[in-house]
């Protein structure tokens, strides 16, 4: 029996050890993750950190993956392929990281777990989530019907640049 699969987003964010290649090299690996296929990838954008200021921009970007994994299977290979990247997990919340994946979205599911809140706690109010989804999929709506292009078009980009 085949397992169904589902289409996950990616959020990925980077603000230390050349972020640009952090960001593009999470993609490579994320592309070698088992049982799943990248159907596309956002522009990568410059954006204000959001949190504390004394650190520096971050690069952000979203993916779109088609998977037959669970939820938390998608979690943990993500959260393995942080730690390969040297993440160094700390106390202080939101400070600079050199890899962070978050997982956005997985198909309409609504997850409240001990490991797992889907959608993602703060995709609504964060431009560097928003507007990366609405550019590799306009036509997307949350679980709750809100439409990606609603919610992306009422953010502020907060001087956030896309850069290719
Ligand atoms: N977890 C729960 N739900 C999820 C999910 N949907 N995806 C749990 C991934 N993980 C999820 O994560 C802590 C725990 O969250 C995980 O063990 C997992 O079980 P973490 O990656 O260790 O910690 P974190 O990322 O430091 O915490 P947090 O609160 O998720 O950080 P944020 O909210 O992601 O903020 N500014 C800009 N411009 N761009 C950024 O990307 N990122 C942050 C980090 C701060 N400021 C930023 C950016
Ligand atoms: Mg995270």
């Amino acid at each position: 029996m085949t397992t169904p699969s589902t289409i996950a987003y990616i959020g990925l964010g980077s603000n230390l050890s050349e972020p640009i290649e952090q960001v593009k090299n999470a993609i490579k690996a994320i592309e070698n993750i088992t049982r799943s296929t990248v159907i596309s990838v956002s522009s990568l954008y410059l954006s204000k950190p959001m949190g504390p200021q004394d650190q520096d921009d971050y690069i952000n970007a979203v993916l779109c993956l088609e998977t037959s994994l669970s939820a938390i299977e998608l979690l943990d290979a993500l959260q393995t392929i942080e730690n390969e990247f040297g993440r160094v997990r700390k106390e202080n919340r939101w400070g600079a990281r050199i890899l962070d994946l978050d997982i956005i979205l997985f198909g309409n599911q609504v997850i409240n777990s001990e490991r797992l809140i889907i959608p993602h706690y703060g995709m609504t109010e964060r431009e560097f989530v928003l507007i990366p989804l609405a550019e590799i999929s306009p036509l997307l709506q949350l679980p709750n019907g809100q439409k990606i292009t609603f919610l992306s078009q009422k953010i502020s980009a907060n001087s956030m640049i896309k850069l290719s």
